[in-house]
């Protein structure tokens, strides 16, 4: 059982922002900064380094993440994260990228 691939095909719902036929994004629950969306494959891979060499992904990615930037008035800037591993904070084993801003983001992040 995965949530995101439940979120993914509709069974779990979600605050939809932007949908393509590769991605689906939405408001993180524990939203960590004003704004806090989640762009997710609808296929399940399980991290970053589980898609295969060649797959056509990122281009889809980067199209939700201009719409996050665009809609969501992030013209000052804003981060992309993907979470990897124990210790990279990944919870969720799914692969995601979140996409935070709307304050001024801290670096080196905790
Ligand atoms: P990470 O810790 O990088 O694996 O991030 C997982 C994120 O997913 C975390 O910020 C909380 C969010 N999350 C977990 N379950 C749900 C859910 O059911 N719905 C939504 N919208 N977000 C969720």
């Amino acid at each position: 059982m995965c949530i995101f691939c439940d979120i993914a095909s509709g069974k779990i719902p979600c605050k939809k922002v932007y949908e393509n036929d590769d991605v689906l994004a939405f408001h993180d629950l524990e939203p960590q900064a004003p704004v806090h969306v989640l762009v997710i494959p609808k296929k399940h891979y399980d991290n970053i380094l589980a898609v295969p060499k060649g797959t056509n992904l990122m281009d889809s990615v980067l199209e939700a993440v201009a719409f996050i930037q665009k809609n969501f008035a992030l013209e000052s800037g804003f981060r992309v994260v993907a979470n990897t591993g124990k210790d990279g904070g990944q919870s969720v084993e799914h692969l995601h990228f979140h996409v935070l801003g709307g304050r001024n983001l801290g670096w080196p992040p905790g």
